[in-house]
């Protein structure tokens, strides 16, 4: 039997870089979910009889949103709902899903590289049919029917049993309950040469993989342990936890740290990689070099071609604006077209859907390639593993040749968790109305070339997003990104991205933060994060 129930908007379900993100307990209000969830299927049209795919990274509140929706979805007309055993998808996982079993769309359950927990952070996304985050013109259309919702639909049933593969017939739709690995496994053997891989592993080769307590833990260990031979313990924290084990599932330098000093020590393995909570990101680290984000876009394009699913070559390549450079190289050697995105993955799906690129990624540790429609942490790692399988060098001879042929993009970001909104929300509106005057000016003995606030041309469908962050470019290639995030969920999270070229016969070995210090000190002298902020440093430097 279907409940139709009375409801009021909430104002705040307004979705950011990648769909709602809230804290738990904003979630757990009454109706809350619910609203949005049908504020979802309200912006829709023609689903009746088709099918949804649901799944997340298991954190907390995962289960009981998964209820929620299975009971809307049958109330609201959906035909079949595909959804991953114990509610387990990851983000890449359930993008292939979408596209394999040809799903209307999906609706993800992440907060993604965000802690979790009872006081963490939980959120919901919803994919298109293509696999990829929802356009702006649907994640507009959802906004604006949740400040309007009135009442929502829901299956009045018991609670469905998520932890056997099976089949169900739920309020008269069907459910498929999927083993969330088998499917992503096996597209990942038809891209990479798994031959390779095993024998690299064979020969002692040695790697870690960190999945954080995070989604990529299952994945993990049937991949790279049962199907590529990799010995037992490669895959470090592989139980997923709803709290994360209490740790922050984002990749980077700070929350990897142990993952990091074992890459730098004495009896360091050969490559070490981790993920985030919900699959999509990739850290990677050789022994004793850490690859940025930039630099592995730009690696991964430039040998993509030694992995099977790519031996074709690459139609073109994508980058968020604030990544760096790197890639635009090897695109241009390539002769093949650059396309610089908003940040956030919704950008580029049109790009691969009309078939221009090949290959996108971020700064942000996010990579991937039109095999899905959403960054994909273990892809990249496994199209690393096939390239260092075929080259037989380190990943620090790889990253040394590389800058000998097209020079090194020193980059590195600055984040200042938490801030103070109003005070991040007045340095961006200080700094964009300076703008216009910055242009011939020096800072540090360095000339600005040039200031904006980036604004994006979807060259496919035309539209534009405005205001997606700002650009000062140097004389030399030098150039500063300053951003407010869009992911976070307690106060402001700002931005500061630092790039500077050094040409294929320059100085390739200086310490990151050292190489970009004058550029650093411009940016606070340009747009006074320091005192607007009230932080004397950021919280993460990558
Ligand atoms: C951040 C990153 C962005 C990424 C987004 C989602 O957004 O900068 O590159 O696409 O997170 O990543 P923001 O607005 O906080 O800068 V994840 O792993 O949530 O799916
Ligand atoms: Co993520």
């Amino acid at each position: 039997m279907t409940k139709t129930i009375a409801t009021q908007p909430f104002d705040d379900q307004k979705p950011g870089t990648s769909g709602l993100r809230k804290k738990v307990p904003v979630f757990q209000q009454p109706h809350y979910v619910e609203n949005f969830v049908q504020s979802i299927f309200d912006a829709l049209e023609g689903f009746e009889g088709e099918t949804l795919v649901l799944g997340g990274d298991g954190r907390y509140y995962n289960r009981e949103v998964i209820q929620k929706v299975i009971a809307m979805a049958a109330a609201n007309g959906f035909g079949r709902l595909i959804v991953g055993q114990e509610g387990i998808l990851s983000t890449p996982a359930a993008s292939h899903i979408i596209r394999k079993y040809k799903a209307f769309g999906g609706i993800i359950l992440s907060a993604s590289h965000n802690p979790g927990g009872p006081q963490g952070d939980f959120g919901i996304k919803y994919n298109v049919g293509n696999g990829g985050p929802a356009p702006e013109k649907v994640t507009d259309a959802i906004y604006q029917r949740s400040k309007a919702i009135t009442r929502y639909k829901i299956a009045d049933i018991a609670a469905v049993d998520i932890d056997t593969v099976a089949t169900l017939d739920v309020a008269g739709m069907t459910v498929d309950v999927i083993d969330p690995v088998a499917d992503y496994a096996q597209m990942m053997e038809g891209l990479f040469d798994f031959d390779a891989i095993r024998k690299l592993f064979k020969s002692g080769f040695r790697m870690r993989f960190d999945a954080m307590h995070a989604v990529t833990g299952p994945y993990a260990k049937e991949i790279f342990e049962h199907r590529l031979g990799a010995p037992d313990h490669t895959a470090r924290n592989y139980h997923p936890l709803p709290d994360f084990g209490g740790h922050h599932p984002d990749p980077n330098l700070v929350n990897a740290k142990p993952l990091y000093d074992e890459m730098m020590g004495p009896d360091a393995p050969d490559f070490g990689a981790a993920s985030d909570g919900d699959g999509d990101r990739n850290l990677i680290i050789g022994r004793g070099i850490f690859i940025t984000p930039s630099d592995s876009l730009a690696m991964l394009a430039a040998n993509a071609h030694l992995a099977p699913g790519y031996s074709d070559g690459l139609k073109g390549i994508a980058r968020s604006m604030p990544t760096s450079g790197a890639a635009d190289r090897v695109a241009e050697k390539l002769g093949i077209g650059m396309y610089e995105t908003p940040t956030g993955w919704k950008f580029f799906g049109n790009l691969l859907d009309a078939g221009m690129v090949t290959i996108c990624g971020e700064e942000s540790a996010g990579t991937g390639s039109n095999h899905v429609r959403e960054k994909d942490g273990l892809w990249a790692v496994l199209l690393w593993l096939n390239i260092l399988a075929v080259r037989g060098e380190s990943v620090k001879e790889i990253a040394r040749k590389h800058w000998e042929i097209y020079g090194r993009n020193y980059y590195t970001r600055h984040d200042y968790e938490e801030v103070d909104a109003t005070r991040a929300n007045r340095m961006i509106e200080e700094l964009r109305a300076k703008l216009p005057s910055l242009a011939g000016t020096t800072v540090r003995g360095m000339k600005i070339e040039r200031a904006d606030d980036f604004s994006y041309h979807d060259p496919v469908d035309g539209s534009v997003s405005e205001h997606q962050g700002i650009r000062i470019f140097f004389e030399g290639g030098a150039r500063l990104v300053l951003r407010l995030s869009g992911t976070g969920t307690s106060g402001a999270t700002v931005r500061l991205y630092v790039e500077r070229y050094e040409v294929a016969t320059g100085r390739h070995d200086l310490e990151t933060q050292a190489a970009l210090a004058d550029l650093i000190a411009a940016a606070d002298d340009i747009a006074g994060i320091r005192a607007h902020t009230g932080r004397d440093r950021p919280s993460v430097i990558t």
